[in-house]
Parts: C-alpha cells; structure tokens; sequence
C-alpha cells in the first residue's frame, strides 16, 4: 500500500507547527495576537514549516488558497481540558472532511493505559484503515495516560510507540522525557513508524534550542512544536534556528547565532 509520507518530509526530515492548544488548554494559552489563526498560519508559511496542524474548524475559516504551500494536518480528535473523565478524545471529523478540506495527512490522540484504551484503539484502527485507502498518512499522537501511569518512563513511553506501530500509524508525535539514551530505545521501538517530538510547555529559547538538538540525535524524524514557537516574541527567529538543527543538524551555538542574527535584523 502506497502511502504519501514525502508530502510531509523535506529531505527525510521535518517539522511541523501545531495549533490545537485552544480547544486541549484553551484560551489561556492565547494573547492578542496568537488568537488569530491566521497569525499562526503567516508563521506557518513564512517559517516553511512542513506542515501546520489544526482542527477542522479552523481550517475550514482559514486555510485559504494563499497558505497552500503549507501541508495541512487535520487533528481528527480533541477533547478541552475541562472534563475529568478517564482519558479518551473522540473523533470529531471524518478522513473524507479532512481530504475536502485540503489535508494530506490527520492526527489523532491514542491514551494508551487509559481505562477507555479499547473505543480508542478501535476508532484509531478505522481511521488508520480509512485513510491508508486514500494513501493518506496518519500521525497517532502516542500519549501514554491514565491512572497510575508515568508518563515520562521509558518502559511505557515504548510501549505506546510499539502500539502506534502496531496500530498501522506512519508518523507519532511523542513527549520527550528528557532521557537521550532511553528515548534512542522509544524511537527503535516505533520501527519503521517516524517520531515527531512534541514541543511542550513555554521555555526560554536557549534551552528549547539545546532540548531540540539533543532530541534530533535520539535518532527522531523531526519536531511537531506549537507554543515554543508561535507564544515567542519572534516566531520567526526562532523557528530559522530551530530549522537549522531539524534539517542540518545544527548544534545548540549555531542555532543560538542564526536567532542573534534574526532578531537583530529587525
Ligand atoms: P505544544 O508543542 O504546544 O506542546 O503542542 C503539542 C501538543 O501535542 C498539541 O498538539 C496539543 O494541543 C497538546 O500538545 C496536548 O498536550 P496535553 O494533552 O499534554 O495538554
């Protein structure tokens, strides 16, 4: 089965801008500026990132002709942060939406360890079946939780990179838990399943930039990053930097230089 990964890679890396955290965190991960989509997909699109990733209702109101070049992932789940139910996100738009809408790729949420683990395999498992009949990739968003889970252990870290291989899913955006060697072990767990990191939390650029290069050398396809881009005072230059250790390999130094650079440019 033919699947069309290389619209997702550029020179079998890649990096891709996340903007899902209004409906997982809500606004309070938003200002002024960062509410606007289209704030986000002009970073998108002048960063070159390979792919931004929204819900469907966001892409329907602002995925214009204009943003094209940028991949469109659509997040097929979601769920806010306000339940407290066992962790389970359903679907809430089909393959066949998310390929109207322009999509080469969709997103969903797998909680593996969760208590609802089975509707959530299952509704993973279709869309997987879907999807992969249109030749189209599917990124598991491999988030181990639930009670009694750790999430940042190595041991159920692979485990639910196993799963998504498993599961059929191409790509799987992770959480780094900030063991290098023991990660090395996660990604060899996905096989031929590529790793995306998540970005996380707000940090200071200097230790973003140092935690990304670290990352890429755990032997991961890439970076899928949301709020330590878009939230920065220059998206811009930080997301320059942070292309140059995804697609160069460059070290921490390097990278920090092409920001001093940026910044002073403006
Ligand atoms: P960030 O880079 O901003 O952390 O985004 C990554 C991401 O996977 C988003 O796609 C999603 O909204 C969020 O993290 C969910 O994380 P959590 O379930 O821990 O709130």
């Amino acid at each position: 089965m033919r699947i069309f990964i290389n619209k997702l890679l550029r020179n079998d890396k890649s990096l891709m801008l996340a903007y899902d955290q209004g409906l997982e965190h809500g606004p309070k991960d938003l200002d002024m500026k960062t509410v606007d989509p289209k704030y986000i997909f002009d970073i998108a699109l002048e960063g070159m990132y390979e792919a931004i990733i929204v819900q469907h209702g966001v892409a329907e109101k602002y995925y214009q002709k204009y943003y094209k070049e940028v991949p469109l992932v659509i997040k097929l789940n979601g769920k806010t942060s306000m339940t407290n139910i066992a962790p389970i996100s359903r679907q809430l738009c089909s393959v066949e939406r998310a390929i109207k809408l322009g999509a080469v790729a969709v997103g969903y949420t797998v909680y593996t360890g969760s208590p609802n683990e089975p509707e959530i395999f299952s509704e993973f498992s279709k869309i997987v079946e879907t999807a992969h009949d249109y030749g189209m990739p599917v990124i598991g968003w491999m988030y181990p939780r639930g009670p009694g889970i750790d999430e940042r252990s190595v041991d159920v870290l692979a485990y639910a990179a196993r799963v998504g291989l498993e599961l059929g899913a191409d790509m799987l955006k992770m959480k780094y838990n900030d063991n290098p060697e023991g990660f090395k072990w996660i990604v060899k767990c996905a096989g031929k399943a590529r790793v995306m990191v998540a970005g996380g939390d707000r940090i200071d650029e200097q230790h973003f930039l140092q935690k990304s290069e670290e990352i890429m050398k755990t032997g991961v396809t890439g970076m899928a990053v949301g709020r330590n881009v878009w939230q920065h005072q220059y998206p811009m230059a930080i997301s320059k930097a942070l292309r140059k250790i995804v697609h160069h390999g460059a070290t921490t130094q390097e990278a920090e230089r092409i920001y001093e650079e940026e910044i002073h440019k403006k």
